[in-house]
Order: C-alpha cells, then structure tokens, then sequence
C-alpha cells in the first residue's frame, strides 16, 4: 500500500472511531492543520518533477478531500446523537395533568372582576379601561364634581407635583369614572360599558385602604330610565350572590354625576333572625346592606362630553370590586387583600384553570 493509501486508512478507521466533537477537532488539526499529515505531504508537491506531480498532486488533493468530508460526516454523527440525549433529558409529559404540582392561585379581585365580566358580557356590556393616571379635567371637571368639593382636596386626592403640557393637574385617578368620560368622547352612542380597575384615595384604616378596585357601569342610548337601571342591577346582583332571592331598595342620594341619585341597598329574607349577610333587620324580616351608587347620567356629564343631552340619556352605577369580594368569599378584613400571604392566598385563592362562566356556574 501506499504511503497516501496508508495514511487515508488510518485516518479514516480513527476518524471513524471518534467519541466525540474534541476528538474530531484532534484529529482534523493532526491531518490539515499548519503540522498535519495531509499539510506535509502536500508541502511535498513542490520539490516534485511535473511528471510525479501529475500523480501526486491529484492522489493527496484527494486524500484531503475524502478526509474532510470524514471529518463533516463523523461531526454530524456526533451532533445529532448528542442532540437526542439532550431531547431524552429535557423531555416534558405533555399528557400529566397541569393540577399535578399547583402552584399559585388567581385573587379574589381578580376572581370577581373575571366574574363581572362574565355577567355583564352576558347583557352586551363591554369591558373598558383606562390609565390609572389622570388628569383633574377627566377625573373631576368632565363629571360636573366643582372646584370646591371636598373630594378634590390634599387628604383625599393623590396629586403629582407638576401639572401635563395643557396645564392640566395630574392625579391617580380616585374611581374609574374617567374611563366612561374617555368612552363618552371617543365612542358613538349607543354604549354599554362596564370599567373595573385600581383607584386610589388616600385614606387608610381597617376598613380602608389608600388603593382599592372599582367597577363602575355606563349605559349610553336614547329613553333610557331608572327602570332599566334597575333591572341591570338586579340581574347582575342574583347572577353575582348566584340566588333568586335578592330584593334591591333605592334611596335618594346625591351625586353631582347623576341627577336623580340613588343608593342602592341589597336585601336577603333574614333566616328566623339568622343573617346571611351582615346588615340591619327591617320589619318586614330583611337584612339591608348598602352596596352600590347609582343614578341617571347627569345632562351637564353628557354635555361635557360633546353628546346632545336631548337626544342621549344614560345610567351609571359604581361599586367596590374589594366589598363585593369579602361579601361573597367571607373574607372579613380588607387589608389581607394586600397583604401577598400565600397562606391567605391558597386559602381564598382560585385556580387558574377555573374561569368563571355563565354556563358552568360563575364561581365553580
Ligand atoms: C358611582 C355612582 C353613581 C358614575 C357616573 C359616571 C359617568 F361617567 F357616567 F358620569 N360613571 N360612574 C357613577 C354614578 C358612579 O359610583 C359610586
């Protein structure tokens, strides 16, 4: 055999042999690298005659050849081999039940702001939202709440320090109110939203805390009434409480949003003196709790909004996402809402794969 013959067999049995990518690197520098076999034999070429070299030169241009593409197929090999290993290693049974290893769980607020969504989506109400930012035109001015009122003071209100290019007063916004104005401005009647987010006051004890969650609801269309109000109310409060037995009382209220105002009250028949909710006992056996702020949109809101007054009438309401939350899930203080214990949060948690639907029960 050959020298040439020779050499190709030995390469080819050890690149063959290789075990793995820094043994094929070894052996391509021991054949082409700058002191290689292969580099030798082809420094030889040039001390040749013309007629040795016509032999030579195609014999080791093909030794290198056949040993370079050894040299690629045995790294191809070992790549995807330990390609497989790593896919064996790093598999995932996409058959094991996501509830295998729990982890987490949704909120309350986030659990019964899913559950208004659900209800409301049910009448045809959409979910609107807008920054928590605001400033003092849409947070106040827009809804006809005055210069004086006492809601825009220091103690209630969060204020940046510098007001916007328009000169605007800049605040965190104390309801979701803004978002109907944005709606109002930027929307056609007829609207039927409802805006659930953080709103911010400060104030703070046991039963207060400086950021607290809203829902406030906005219908917008021509001869609309406090009968429709009421109706909406009462539809979404049995849907929410899930039974039938809900009564609503309205009383007159103040707003300067809405004009006529009303508060609402929730009632439960009192079981035999047992109350199923906390509230006061009436003669007539029922447990009243306050529980929502309403009324018919105020003409001058409508107004402000660039709508005709005439021709569009409304309702809104606004209720406390936190309130509702303790009411349903017995929860009794507010500020363990905030407080991130993962105690509290597995115990009143919900799991994320239950989603609140109308058809397989609101809170199941
Ligand atoms: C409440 C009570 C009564 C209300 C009014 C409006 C708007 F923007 F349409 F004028 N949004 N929300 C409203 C009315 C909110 O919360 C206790």
């Amino acid at each position: 055999m050959s020298d040439i013959e020779a050499i190709r067999a030995q390469l080819l049995g050890d690149i063959e042999a290789a075990a793995d990518a820094g043994a094929v690197e070894a052996l391509r520098v021991a054949a082409l690298g700058k002191a290689g076999s292969i580099t030798g034999l082809l420094k030889t070429l040039g001390g040749m005659s013309p007629e040795e070299r016509q032999v030579q030169g195609p014999a080791i241009h093909g030794l290198r050849e056949s040993v370079t593409a050894a040299l690629a197929a045995r790294k191809d090999v070992l790549d995807a081999a330990a390609l497989d290993v790593r896919l064996a290693a790093e598999a995932i049974d996409m058959t094991l039940p996501a509830d295998a290893a729990p982890r987490g769980s949704v909120h309350p607020v986030s659990q019964v702001m899913d559950e208004l969504a659900e209800i409301f989506a049910d009448m045809g109400f959409a979910v609107a939202t807008g920054p928590e930012i605001e400033d003092d035109w849409r947070n106040f001015t827009a809804l006809n709440i005055p210069e004086t009122h006492p809601a825009r003071a220091m103690h209630d209100t969060f204020y940046f320090p510098d007001a916007n290019a328009e000169g605007q007063k800049m605040l965190l916004r104390t309801h979701t109110s803004p978002v109907q104005i944005r709606t109002m401005m930027s929307q056609e009647p007829p609207i039927r939203i409802i805006a659930p987010g953080r709103v911010y006051r400060s104030d703070s004890d046991a039963t207060h805390t400086p950021m607290f969650h809203q829902v406030e609801g906005l219908v917008i269309d021509r001869g609309i009434h406090m009968g429709h109000l009421k109706w909406t109310l009462e539809t979404f409060l049995k849907a929410y409480f899930e039974r039938d037995d809900i009564v609503l009382r309205l009383r007159p209220s103040y707003f300067p949003f809405t004009e006529p105002s009303a508060e609402v009250d929730v009632g439960y028949k009192q079981e035999k003196g047992r109350r199923i909710v906390g509230g006061n006992g009436d003669d007539e056996g029922h447990a009243w709790m306050e529980l929502l702020g309403s009324g018919m949109v105020n003409r001058r809101v409508i107004a402000n909004c660039g709508l005709d007054p005439d021709e569009w009438q409304g309702f809104a309401f606004g209720v406390g996402v936190d309130r509702l939350a303790m009411l349903k899930y017995g929860m009794d203080d507010l500020r363990a809402f905030f407080d991130g214990d993962l105690r509290w949060l597995s115990h009143y948690g919900f799991g994320a794969l239950s989603v609140p639907t109308l058809s397989g029960g609101i809170s199941a």
